[in-house]
């Protein structure tokens, strides 16, 4: 990427806005402003102005930033216009005209980077709220904005730092009989290191998981009532229900919210114990029925609450057991003990049933306060720990270059994460994530 030139884009999103943002950033965005806005205000300013260009005139909000205090770190200037797609096509040309180019998707935070205004974890964190899809993806992009992965690394790095300091002065020192870091000491540095690292992945969730939508069948008995359980969970009439065993035969789904995220609720046809199908329509229902249970996270077991028959067994454990028509129950006793007794006729039972989902679907998610990694920051962190451990291995040993160069190899995959030493085709593809004008 090249820093020297000055580049523009539409930086507010697609479609139509009441206002329209057009970014400028580089050496010459504040000349280029003054060419049409002659009376910008040499320092940062936020102001209504008429802009001159293209024999037009028009009002518009104008932000002036001045290096290195802009997003980027260079001269930047915003035009907030009116909602108008040609008028802000007209000033992108004109500014190309100056001199502006084109800005690449993610350009503008890159710079930020190159300029040491973000680290790549939190530029990581700009990519991931623009492609964030519901609240709890959105509160993970936050968290990295915010620094907190950097946080959390920074310190152990600085431990690590002064470590491979102690063991490099020993290497300038060879020849004297000095040690500046005794063995067991620096054993236990690298253990404890390797301790902190260690709860930073257990106590983390992955930020790939989140945008996961986790697929919950509905397994039972020919007229069980599955497909009036999806119906009631999804709000609509998703699924035909009817009296006649043998309703459902394709598989059906609906989106169900629940507390903590949504839930694909996978709705098949009914199954028996030990019938040999009777048709090829029903050997494909089944085949269809049984790629569905394997395909799910979670496998809920639906059974009439009057039932007498054991409860139906497929190729996997159920998570749960839900016992339906709680209406029609006879006895109290119908029911067994640690299943859910709904009525989709009364409603009885949803709470419990919705909260017994959240849980199951959701569970090891750990709550908001937890930080969110994603794949590239898993697998740095794992390298990282790979040569931490083979120096704490080389601890007692003579051989400290050895030792040293494992401790600078774990350095590097951390200093990675934040992008302290980051090779180019790292770079790119992260930005390369982004959208143009961000
Ligand atoms: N009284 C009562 N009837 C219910 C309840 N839930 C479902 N039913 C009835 O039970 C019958 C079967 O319901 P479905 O939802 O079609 O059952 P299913 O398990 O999808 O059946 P298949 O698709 O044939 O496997 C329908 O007549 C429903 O109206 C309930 O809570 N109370
Ligand atoms: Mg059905």
């Amino acid at each position: 990427m090249n820093n020297d030139d000055t580049i523009c884009a539409i930086s507010s999103s697609a479609g139509p806005a009441a206002r329209m943002i057009v970014r400028l950033s580089g050496p010459a965005a504040r000349a280029m402003a003054l060419s049409i806005c002659p009376d910008l205000p040499a320092q940062v300013s936020a102001r209504r102005h008429r802009l001159h260009f293209c024999d037009l005139e028009v009002v518009a909000w104008v932000y002036g930033f001045v290096s290195p205090r802009s997003y980027t770190g260079e001269e930047m200037v915003e035009f907030h216009l009116p909602g108008n797609m040609t008028l802000v096509q007209l000033l992108i040309g004109y500014l190309q005209r100056q001199g502006a180019r084109m800005a690449e998707p993610g350009e503008f935070t890159a710079r930020a980077y190159f300029n040491g205004r973000l680290d790549l974890t939190r530029a990581e964190g700009v990519a991931a709220i623009i492609n964030a899809h519901g609240e709890r993806e959105l509160q993970a992009a936050r968290q990295l904005l915010a620094g907190e992965l950097a946080g959390r690394l920074r310190p152990m790095m600085d431990r690590l730092t002064e470590a491979l300091a102690l063991i490099e002065a020993e290497i300038d020192f060879v020849d004297e009989p000095v040690t500046f870091l005794a063995r067991p000491d620096l054993r236990r540095r690298l253990d404890a290191i390797l301790d902190d690292l260690r709860n930073l992945l257990s106590n983390s969730r992955r930020f790939e998981r989140l945008s996961h939508q986790p697929r919950v069948v509905l397994v039972g008995r020919p007229n069980a009532g599955k497909s009036t359980l999806l119906n009631w969970l999804a709000g609509h009439d998703r699924a035909i229900v009817s009296p006649l065993a043998g309703t459902t035969r394709d598989v059906l789904w609906a989106e169900v919210m629940l507390p903590a995220g949504s839930i694909h609720l996978v709705d098949v046809a009914g199954l028996e114990m030990d019938e040999s199908p009777e048709s090829v329509v029903e050997a494909q229902m089944r085949e269809h029925a049984r790629r569905a249970i394997a395909e799910a996270d979670l496998a809920v077991l639906v059974q009439e609450v009057n039932d007498p028959r054991p409860p139906i067994q497929v190729d996997r454990p159920f998570d749960l057991r839900v016992d339906t028509k709680a209406d029609l129950l006879k006895a109290p006793a119908g029911s067994v003990e640690d299943a859910i007794l709904i009525s989709a006729k009364t409603g009885l039972g949803r709470d419990n049933l919705i909260g017994a989902l959240n849980r199951l679907a959701f569970a090891g998610d750990g709550g908001e306060a937890r930080l969110a990694l994603n794949q590239r920051h898993v697998q740095s962190i794992e390298r990282a720990m790979d040569h931490l451990q083979q120096a704490a291995g080389m601890a007692e040993s003579e051989s400290i270059e050895l030792l040293a160069l494992e401790l600078r190899a774990a350095l590097d995959h951390l200093g990675r994460i934040l992008g302290v030493v980051s090779p180019d085709e790292l770079l790119g593809e992260i930005f390369s994530r982004f959208c143009i004008g961000k």
